[in-house]
């Protein structure tokens, strides 16, 4: 199909999460200073379009997703001429920084829900949702993300007001046109700083059922979650034409969304040509690690439903739009550990994992770390955690009558908190993250897996990543890579991970394949094949056959 060429199309993407990539005054704090001392890195990585997580001034109790002043960067991270100069030296690169848009809710020391608070009646109080609770309760029985009612009741009334995270996070009222107007203006702001971009928050909750009702239960706790309410919720796009109109048309702005529990047949509206957003994450996959009750009884990695997923996705928004594809972020654990079966949790195996990933049909968004192969960090007590979810996810699964040492096992397989440890860069001491007290524990694997060890290893995860993504943005292959349709293939092969890119009017085909299996496998091609990259030694050409050892990965031209 016709899509409309866009710059960010044949792009590479890299999120930084702040607080955990590079601390130069030793507060044990990543900074904005870390980041611009980094930029060579990730150019020479291959990186055009940085997303930042949040830098805004913040309380910091969920992680600066909870925002207090919009309009400025937390003295923790450094300063507004901090920040300017990120910008002037990413463009000097030929990079675009995005920063994350948070405007579902802000933080409860956001001034707006500070005057609310003062006067509950008054105009401020309708920036958010205040209701009046039901006979002593609250107004209905929906449960936060984090746990816990989404309802708080404000001291002295009966009035509650309405947060689907924390209590510290008040969602913000986008009925009130006062409150878009706001929002408005300061995306705006920012876009004429010279962002190129943002990373858009949890969206789809800005949308509620305005009466709020309650629904049947689905734990024993009487609540059921809140996303049942905005399932029923009509009309968001509505409010997502109104902010793009009004704000990212303005400055041709690169939108990224994430966006969970969108209706089948909204995907054009999201994403197509005049879509809402330039692009939005894959999600599906994640599916795969879902529990039933939370991360404690969450299912052991299914290969055959993890291809299903991503191919399944893959098929489905080809023809609409681009996806933006990822194996990990700051609310997943290492991809390396959740996407591969226990014998191929190894160099190999990483590096097959991102073959797959990332010549997938979209942008691909690599999570820092990600690159070098970091993996999930066994913590030894509770304490150790700071991520407010792994909090109430240990305490679920205590209260489900797992031991101390299981429900740790759990957060170590799911916790946020497995993205966010410092990165690796050496073998120094805090893994060169910082000269100070880091603010969450380093992995301790870090004297093998670090940035300056890879760099130098030819052999290295890093050393792939930088090869695969040169492979797809080459003068040769971008075109097929980013334009090309996704075919699944070798689908009957219980263990094989594989598809081609093609571009039909080229007839040029090329064919992505990874074995997930145990064994050897040998594929037969259907034409003669050119070996572009391949991740380990045997895996070759033989006959017509490719030979494909347990964890071998092969992108091969089929001419
Ligand atoms: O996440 C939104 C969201 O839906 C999360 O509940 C997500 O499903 C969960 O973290 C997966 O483990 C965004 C941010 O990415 C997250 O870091 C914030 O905590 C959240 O919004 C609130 O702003
Ligand atoms: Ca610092």
């Amino acid at each position: 199909m016709n899509m409309k060429k866009q710059w960010w199309h044949e792009k590479v993407a890299y999120q930084i999460y702040p607080k955990s990539f590079n601390d130069t005054n030793g507060d044990g704090i990543g900074d904005i200073r870390g980041i611009i001392e980094k930029l060579d890195y990730l150019k020479d990585l291959g990186i055009d379009i940085i997303w930042i997580s949040p830098l805004y001034q913040s309380p910091f109790v969920d992680q600066g997703y909870d925002i207090s002043d919009y309009y400025k960067i937390d003295p923790i991270f450094g300063t507004m001429e901090d920040f300017e100069e990120l910008l002037l030296e990413a463009k000097k690169r030929d990079m675009y920084i995005l920063m994350d848009l948070v405007i579902n809710h802000c933080s409860d020391k956001h001034e707006w829900f500070q005057k609310a608070l003062a006067d509950p009646y008054g105009d401020y109080a309708d920036y958010f949702y205040f209701r009046k609770g039901k006979n002593g309760n609250p107004p209905s029985n929906y449960r936060s993300y984090f746990g816990g009612s989404t309802w708080q009741q404000i001291e002295g009334t009966d009035l509650y007001y309405l947060h689907m995270f924390s209590k510290e996070q008040p969602d913000l009222n986008w009925e009130n046109p006062k409150v878009r107007e706001e929002l408005f203006r300061m995306v705006n702001w920012w876009l004429e700083k010279g962002l190129a971009g943002f990373r858009i928050d949890a969206i789809i909750n800005i949308k509620k059922v305005l009466d709020f009702p309650s629904y049947e239960p689905d734990g024993e706790d009487g609540l059921v979650r809140c996303t049942r309410m905005v399932e029923e919720a009509e009309g968001v796009g509505d409010l997502l034409r109104e902010l793009k109109r009004e704000t990212f048309d303005r400055h041709h702005a690169f939108t990224v969304a994430e966006v969970f529990d969108m209706k089948e047949d909204e995907l054009r509206e999201f994403i197509g040509d005049e879509g809402h957003f330039s692009t939005m994450f894959d999600f599906s996959p994640l599916s795969i690690t879902f529990g039933g009750h939370g991360w404690y009884d969450a299912p052991e990695y299914d290969f055959a439903k993890w291809r299903n997923e991503v191919f399944a996705s893959q098929k489905k928004f080809q023809n609409v739009g681009f996806l933006a594809n990822i194996i990990e972020n700051h609310d997943e654990p290492r991809g390396a550990c959740t996407y591969l079966p226990r014998y191929a949790q190894n160099d190999n195996g990483t590096k097959m994992l991102a073959t797959a990933y990332i010549l997938l049909r979209g942008i691909p968004f690599i999570f820092q770390g990600q690159e070098i192969g970091m993996k999930n960090c066994m913590m030894d007590s509770i304490d150790e955690y700071n991520d407010i979810e792994t909090i109430n996810q240990y305490e679920i699964a205590r209260k489900a009558g797992l031991s101390d040492e299981e429900a740790l096992t759990a957060c170590f397989k799911h916790s946020r908190d497995n993205a966010r440890t410092p990165m690796q860069w050496n073998d120094k001491e805090n893994a060169g993250f910082t000269e100070g007290i880091p603010w969450l524990k380093v992995n301790p694997n870090y004297r093998d897996n670090n940035v300056e060890a890879e760099i130098k290893d030819e052999n290295s995860v890093f050393t792939y990543y930088k090869k695969l993504i040169a492979v797809r943005k080459s003068e040769d292959y971008k075109a097929i890579f980013t334009y090309g349709e996704f075919v699944p293939a070798y689908t009957e092969e219980d263990k094989v991970f594989a598809y081609y890119r093609q571009l039909q009017e080229k007839k040029r085909r090329i064919l992505v394949a990874t074995n997930y299996g145990e064994e050897e496998t040998r594929l037969s091609l259907e034409g003669i094949g050119q070996v572009l990259l391949n991740n380990m030694e045997g895996v070759r050409i033989e006959d017509g056959k490719l030979k494909l050892p347990s964890c071998g990965a092969a992108v091969i031209e089929i001419v």
